[in-house]
């Protein structure tokens, strides 16, 4: 099939469309899946985390909802398993009962400026290690999911 230019400018005006298509927090769990993009993640309350991490000299701050607020919608608790997924397919698994106490928030700011991906954004998983030493170690940072894109519940 002959391709008229106007459909190679359509194709290349979709293409362009979904490389600036706003970044989005996908959450699953079985057929039930919830889609956030940035600014439904910042009508939730906000928390504030002041912290050092692995990543950056001195303190950065970083403001999202909580964890817990995030997955409230889909009421669920316990031993249920959790995968986070990641844009650079980084992906790690825990339970709800192993996260839920380390007051985690998804980071969509750092020092109040968007992330880009560039930057490990546009969300991040974030544990507030300042405040609670015994996180500040590989067994949590594994669960400090950079370019955060899915979760997904069992
Ligand atoms: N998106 C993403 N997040 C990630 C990782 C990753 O590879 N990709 N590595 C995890 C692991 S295993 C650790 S220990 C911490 C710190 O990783 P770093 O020391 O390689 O920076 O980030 C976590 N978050
Ligand atoms: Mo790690």
């Amino acid at each position: 099939m002959k391709r008229s230019p106007l459909s190679a400018f359509f194709a290349l005006l979709l293409l362009s469309v979904s490389a600036f298509a706003a970044p989005e927090l996908t959450i699953r769990h079985g057929a039930q899946t919830l889609v956030f993009d940035r600014e439904e993640l910042e009508t939730f309350p906000q928390t504030t985390i002041v912290t050092a991490t692995p990543y950056f000299d001195g303190t950065r701050e970083f403001t999202g909802p909580t964890l817990r607020r995030v997955l409230e919608a889909f009421g669920l608790a316990g031993q249920r398993g959790l995968t986070f997924r990641a844009l650079n397919d980084y992906q790690v698994t825990a339970t709800l009962d192993e996260l839920m106490g380390l007051g985690a928030i998804v980071a969509t700011r750092m020092d109040g400026n968007l992330m880009s991906v560039r930057n490990r954004g546009p969300f991040w998983i974030m544990l507030p290690l300042s405040d609670r030493p015994a996180l500040n170690n590989e067994t949590f940072h594994r669960y400090m999911v950079w370019q955060l894109s899915a979760i997904e519940l069992d």
